[in-house]
């Protein structure tokens, strides 16, 4: 096969990889770029599961580059289903003509760079190869599955999902025994829809999750024509809030406020629905007590909703509330009130097999005729680890990593010149709204390449100090309050031997946007140019 070259080859056609190829055509530079799928999307093609869809809010999330773009598109639903976002996706590629320029059904599996030329050299699993001047990881935060280790998983004879290469053909559960193994925010969503069609639904369920109920309904027509007579006004507010997300944040302090007052907000919050239940008092994560609060209120609300005292005890979350994701949902702690729905709490005893029939847990052997694994991802480094990248002298960005990631600013890395990540760890990416935070970072590489094109600049590295520098505050800001106390995937925990490192920046959206803008101010401080 001929190696194809380019100036840049952009790894992913997700929201990420389809600004960036748009953006970088207005600047003359050749861009390619190359998908594992067959379609754009990236989250929202992979992750097809029943009730998948967005915990934020339609109306926010989307691109803003384009104001006829966004003028234009119309969301059905308060909270966007995947099939919507997937055709969002779609239209945007359509619309700004991003499918010539990008290549399906080809998996990156190396990326070598040569210094003496300044060049990738980018090779597919199919054989595929590539060569370009830089290379740019739009590769999602969580895009690489993750199975669990379990004895016996590879035994089992019936059909086998997980949540996250969710099949394209219509999976129909209708009179099925199906097994859920994962609750967090796939298999919130899921267990709901799967209850539905299923003959049986078994759900094993390690840690207990909160979920804030999503209170999701067709878009309201008044709040749409709202929010676009006031997009940039919105954008704008939006952006000066901690998860670039607007809505209501509290500062005042939960341990301030009376237990009538603490219950009223509360209540107000739940009716409310969504993420913006945390941002009801500003201690909540930075105060073991304060979160108590939150958390014992949601515990009562399971307690409400769930009539089997027992099975309402298993949903109750011991950990605190926000250290991991929290989940948005629609019907799932009622769903445990279905008579063909049945919780098996596997904290103390884990699942001891998969077997050719089912799932071996408690001693008990529970045969199924279909097994969904909502078990998650390698977040974060998963995506990038992946692929066999060599930077200078060979540098292995696996071997760097084996012990946690380090980067600078979640853009690029010391000794991997030419090479800029998407939201990679250091960056704030997963506790913000994804897509605005993607067009921020995307802004920031195609600005710098435009910078080094003006000044005939042919490579960019970051600097180790200022790399070093960047990670140890990521880390200082994440020790503060309690966000760490919980095992969770932004530390690793989740994925068997991974190191534990927490992983995206926690200072906040506007805090990271203003270092980012510094740096370019300081003439690109913290890289170096050749
Ligand atoms: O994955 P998860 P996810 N035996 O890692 C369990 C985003 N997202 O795909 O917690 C039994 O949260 C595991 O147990 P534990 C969102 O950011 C967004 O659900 O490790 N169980 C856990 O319950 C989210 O946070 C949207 O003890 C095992 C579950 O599997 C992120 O993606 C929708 C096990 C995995 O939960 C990841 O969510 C979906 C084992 N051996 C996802 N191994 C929306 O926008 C793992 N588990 C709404």
């Amino acid at each position: 096969m001929s190696v194809q070259q380019f100036d840049v080859v952009i790894v992913g056609a997700g929201f990420a990889g389809m600004y960036l190829l748009h953006r970088l055509r207005p600047l003359g530079i050749s861009a390619r770029v190359v998908e594992a799928g067959t379609d754009v999307g990236g989250t929202w093609y992979w992750n097809r599961y029943p009730g998948a869809r967005v915990d934020i809010e339609s109306m926010q999330y989307s691109y803003q580059f384009d104001e006829a773009l966004q003028q234009e598109w119309r969301w059905t639903e308060k909270y966007a289903p995947q099939p919507e976002l997937l055709k969002y996706a779609r239209h945007v590629a359509d619309r700004f003509d991003l499918r010539r320029d990008i290549q399906f059904e080809t998996r990156i599996a190396s990326a070598v760079y040569d210094a003496r030329a300044q060049r990738w050299a980018l090779t597919a699993e199919d054989g595929s190869a590539f060569d370009a001047q830089f290379v740019v990881m739009a590769t999602g935060c969580l895009s690489k599955p993750n199975w669990p280790h379990i004895d016996g998983i590879g035994s089992f004879a019936g059909q086998i999902y997980h949540t996250a290469m969710w099949p394209r053909e219509t999976v129909d559960f209708t009179g099925q025994r199906v097994a859920v193994i994962g609750t967090g925010s796939s298999g919130i969503q899921s267990i709901p829809v799967i209850a539905e069609k299923a003959k049986q639904l078994t759900v094993f369920q390690r840690t207990a999750n909160y979920a804030i109920p999503a209170h999701n309904c067709p878009l309201d027509k008044d709040y749409e024509e709202w929010v676009k007579g006031h997009y940039a006004e919105f954008r704008a507010q939006a952006k000066q809030t901690p998860p670039g997300i607007y809505g209501r944040f509290r500062v005042g302090k939960a341990l301030e406020a009376t237990p009538e007052e603490r219950q009223a907000e509360y209540e107000e919050r739940w009716k409310a629905g969504g993420l913006a239940f945390m941002g009801a008092y500003g201690d909540l994560m930075l105060s073991k007590e304060a979160n108590d609060t939150a958390a014992e209120f949601v515990r009562s609300k399971i307690r409400e909703i769930v009539d089997d005292p027992a099975t309402a005890e298993s949903l109750c979350p011991k950990n605190i509330i926000g250290g991991k994701r929290l989940c948005v949902d629609t019907n799932y702690y009622a769903t445990y009130n279905k008579p063909h729905v049945r919780l098996v709490d596997v904290r103390d005893k884990p699942i001891e097999a998969i077997t050719p029939t089912g799932v071996r847990a408690h001693g008990e052997d529970f045969e199924v005729d279909a097994l969904v694994f909502a078990t998650g991802f390698d977040a974060m480094t998963g995506a990038l680890t992946a692929v066999d990248i060599r930077g200078k002298e060979d540098a292995s960005l696996r071997e760097r990593w084996a012990d946690g990631p380090i980067s600078y600013l979640g853009l690029a890395m010391a000794d991997f010149p030419n090479l800029f990540t998407v939201t990679g760890p250091g960056s704030p990416s997963v506790f913000t709204n994804m897509i605005p935070t993607i067009e921020q970072h995307v802004d920031w590489i195609t600005d710098c390449l435009a910078w080094m094109q003006d000044r005939n600049y042919t490579a960019i590295e970051a600097e180790h100090d200022a790399e070093r520098a960047w990670w140890e505050h990521h880390q200082e800001v994440a020790t503060v309050g309690i966000k760490t106390t919980t095992d969770s995937w932004y530390l690793g925990a989740n994925v068997h031997g991974k190191a534990r490192v927490f992983m995206p920046y926690y200072g906040g959206f506007p805090d990271y946007c203003r270092k980012c803008e510094e740096v370019v101010a300081d003439g690109y401080a913290g890289f170096a140019f050749g």
